[in-house]
């Protein structure tokens, strides 16, 4: 049995592709298209009734959604792809620290600059909003940029919090500005892109 995976090229689904390459599992992978607003047709809502991508079907066939639990969720049923620091150790703790930063502080920022009419009445001032939740957004990944404690995001070394934290720069609030804004983050981005198992999904995703 393998994993299923629901999502869309250049989507947050590659970090949970990218995870998975990386554990070397098996998946299948099942086109959602943004683009006709496949995430809220009554089918894929039957998924993922938060009407979002990515989300995964496990191999025991439950659906699970949220790309930070997720990459923790791959990690935990794949060791050996050293994809988090041991349980219970400093470097675990900063992995689950960043890896909820940026689900939390970073990703909700996401919606809000790409369907902006979505949060403000008919008529009302949406690329206003989009400009603030760039802002925002590059002031959150800000906070990444100088926690960076290596080459990697953490001290002991790749994890997948790297591969979340690579996926942030790749979207709209961040193109042209993140290579001036963020140099340690964009070694770790050239870095992970050419590890072995992520290389080819990552040029899939983020062609260019
Ligand atoms: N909380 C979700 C957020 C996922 C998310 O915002 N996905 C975007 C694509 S990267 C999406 O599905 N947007 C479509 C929409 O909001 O209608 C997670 O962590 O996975």
């Amino acid at each position: 049995m393998s994993y299923t995976l629901y999502g869309e090229n250049g989507s947050g689904a590659f970090s949970v592709e990218a995870a998975l390459a990386e554990a070397g599992a098996a998946y299948d992978f099942q086109p959602i298209s943004l683009d006709k607003n496949e995430q809220r047709s009554p089918a894929y809502l039957a998924i993922n009734p938060s009407g979002k991508i990515p989300a995964l079907k496990l191999p025991s066939g439950e659906i699970v959604t949220e790309t930070a639990a997720l990459l923790l969720i791959i990690a935990e049923r794949h060791p050996e792809a050293g994809l988090l620091p041991p349980a219970a150790t400093p470097g675990r703790a900063q992995a689950m620290r960043w890896l909820a930063f940026m689900a939390s502080e970073i990703y909700p920022m996401v919606e809000i600059v790409d369907y902006p009419e979505r949060f403000v009445p008919e008529g009302g001032p949406a690329e206003a909003l989009r400009v603030k939740a760039r802002d925002r957004i590059r002031e959150r990944i800000l906070v990444v940029e100088r926690a960076m404690a290596g080459p990697w995001l953490l001290a002991g070394g790749f994890s997948a919090a790297d591969i979340y934290a690579a996926m942030f720069t790749r979207w709209w609030a961040c193109r042209d500005w993140r290579d001036e804004h963020l140099p340690k983050i964009m070694a770790m981005v050239r870095a992970l892109s050419r590890r072995p198992a992520v290389a080819p999904i990552w040029r899939r995703h983020f062609p260019g």
